[in-house]
């Protein structure tokens, strides 16, 4: 169930129809108002048995969701608050622009930059990355469109990437004799190896959902449906759905622990075999004196499903 926001005043409040934000949203959820850190990110707190469950949008149309210095600025606004958020326990990343996820660096925007202020919004750019790959929180990226370039390294910092139907991804950026640089040839390395991020890298070529499972860059992919509408906009969302879906079955674990087991992966591929070790060890440590731990052995106990709350 998606209803909901906690206001601050600090933050503007705008009201949203389910058409204005996208086609797939107004089938099964019913908006209310969102707290909007502008109207170009909006960030939903989910209530009732979804409670917990953040979704943070994107919503720059007339320019596909490209990142310009506000919609980063404001985006970094936004982690911060999902940081902070004790309650928040998976957090997902979308559009609300029909076909498209994000279309990466704001390239007209760019072009009226002097090089200080290109130098200055790269390193923000980076610093939002950055922050969203270190979140706490398990994050999910629901690719419901075309995410290029930094709208694809976007993803990169998400733990999971769910592909709609639609989903086109791809690196142009040695077209634009640049290359990936807001992180997207570490991560996509990491990910798939050198072998294959060359290969996307050096053709800058576009791909669908499928190869993307089969390179696995995305975790999940959803069908295409038999009957769309002529702009195939009933399909936009559908890679949202089945995030929501991931969210849900990631929901009822043990908070502290899931959040613990997401810092101790993340080291893994940057350490030596001991430190990771260590590392695990030491995330283990803190489950231990949670009242959540013991809530799941009196529920195994008791053969209940376990209700924790984060403590
Ligand atoms: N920047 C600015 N405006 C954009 C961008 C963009 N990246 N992408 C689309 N737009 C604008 C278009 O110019 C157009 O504006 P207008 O209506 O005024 O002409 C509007 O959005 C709609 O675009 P389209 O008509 O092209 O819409 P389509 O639905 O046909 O296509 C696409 C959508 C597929 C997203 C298409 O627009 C496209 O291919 N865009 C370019 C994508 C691209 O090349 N991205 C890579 C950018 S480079 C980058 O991200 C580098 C990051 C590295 C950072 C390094 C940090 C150190």
């Amino acid at each position: 169930m998606l209803r909901s926001f906690v206001s601050r005043p600090t933050l503007g409040r705008i009201s949203l129809s389910p058409r204005t934000v996208g086609g797939a949203l107004s089938i099964h959820c019913k908006w209310v108002t969102t707290e909007a850190v502008n109207n170009e990110v909006q960030l939903v707190r989910h209530t009732g048995a979804d409670q917990g469950i953040l979704t943070l949008s994107l919503h720059r149309p007339k320019a596909k969701n490209a990142l310009s210095r506000s919609l980063v600025s404001d985006f970094r606004k936004a982690l911060e608050e999902i940081r902070n958020d004790r309650e928040a326990r998976v957090v997902i990343l979308r559009s609300t622009v029909p076909g498209v996820f994000c279309a990466g660096a704001d390239l007209k925007e760019r072009a009226t930059m002097s090089p200080a202020e290109v130098e200055q919004f790269l390193y923000s750019m980076k610093m939002s990355f950055k922050e969203l790959e270190s979140l706490p929180q398990p994050t999910i990226a629901a690719l419901d469109g075309a995410a290029l370039g930094g709208g694809f390294e976007l993803s990169l910092c998400c733990d999971l990437r769910i592909a709609g139907p639609r989903a086109i991804l791809g690196l142009p950026e040695t077209s634009l004799a640049i290359i990936p640089g807001a992180g997207g040839t570490l991560r996509l390395t990491r990910l798939i190896g050198s072998s294959q991020t060359k290969a996307l890298v050096f053709t800058g070529r576009r791909f669908g959902p499928y190869p993307a499972l089969s390179m696995g860059i995305v975790n999940d992919v959803v069908e295409p449906v038999e009957c769309m509408d002529e702009k195939n906009t009933e399909e936009h969302g559908l890679g949202y759905e089945r995030a929501l879906e991931w969210a849900r079955e990631i929901l009822p674990n043990g908070p502290i622990a899931v959040r613990m087991a997401k810092r101790s992966i993340d080291h893994a591929s940057s350490v030596d075999p001991a430190t990771g070790l260590d590392v695990e060890q030491l995330c283990y440590a803190q489950v231990i004196p949670t009242e959540d731990r013991l809530e799941g052995l009196r529920a195994f106990k008791e053969k209940r499903k376990p209700v924790y709350k984060g403590r």
